[in-house]
């Protein structure tokens, strides 16, 4: 039995999906961001960083879905989320790695600015260059999937994988910041393919996604 610690269409969904197609017995515990459930008391004993997703398997805790996505899959082999190649396994990892430390950062500063300077105001100037250069940021690596998703039915290929859940949580947060993601034909298939899946469309369903309501 897990329990996600997951708040809805943020980066945790990522981890919801997978448990989802993994058919795993696992309970969801919605984390109130907006409320600032992730900095009280609690839940920093969950997660010191105060940050979801947080995975806890019996007394472990595993955050950072570069954690957490790879091990749902060697802890559920039958379900296949993952390449059987080493090669193919570490390229699904460089992904992820990506979109970990380059294009989620991006999109935080697209939303957040003024994150940067902390209690300091940075002023309006500097914070809407941020803005501009964490907007374009983000958008060519919407390109860059979009690429990589021509001729292609799931970012491995033709293997569903733990990188598609992940990589939906991208296409969501581009429209959040109003970028013309329609426009990227490669990457709105893939979108509508995910929603078509059984189990994505669960979680969807749970974390109340606008990606269910039609453009
Ligand atoms: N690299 C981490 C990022 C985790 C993260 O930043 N989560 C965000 C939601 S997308 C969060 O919990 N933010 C709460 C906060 O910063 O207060 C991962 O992929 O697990």
């Amino acid at each position: 039995m897990f329990s996600l610690y997951y708040c809805p269409g943020t980066c945790s969904m990522a981890a919801h999906i997978l448990l989802e197609e993994c058919g795993a017995d696992y309970e969801p515990i919605a984390i109130a961001l907006g409320k600032g459930e992730q900095r009280g008391e609690a839940y920093r004993k969950i997660n010191p960083h105060g940050k979801v997703p947080a995975l806890a398997v019996g007394d472990e805790i595993i955050t950072q879905n570069v954690a957490i996505l790879p091990y749902l899959c060697r802890a559920f082999p039958d379900a296949n989320m993952a390449p059987a190649d080493s090669a193919e396994l570490a390229r699904a990892l460089e992904v992820a790695g990506w979109l970990t430390s380059a294009v989620h950062p991006a999109f935080s500063l697209a939303l957040h600015p003024e994150r940067p300077g902390g209690d300091t105001s940075l002023g309006d100037a500097a914070e809407k260059a941020i803005e501009e250069a964490a907007r374009s940021t983000y958008w060519s690596a919407m390109e860059e999937i979009d690429n990589r998703l021509a001729g292609r039915q799931w970012m491995m290929g033709d293997q569903y994988t733990f990188l598609d859940g992940y990589t939906l949580v991208f296409y969501g947060w581009g429209k959040r910041i109003n970028k013309p993601m329609e426009d990227l034909k490669n990457f709105t298939a893939f979108k509508d393919r995910m929603i078509e899946r059984p189990a994505v469309r669960t979680i969807l369903e749970r974390e109340n996604s606008p990606l269910l309501i039609a453009d």
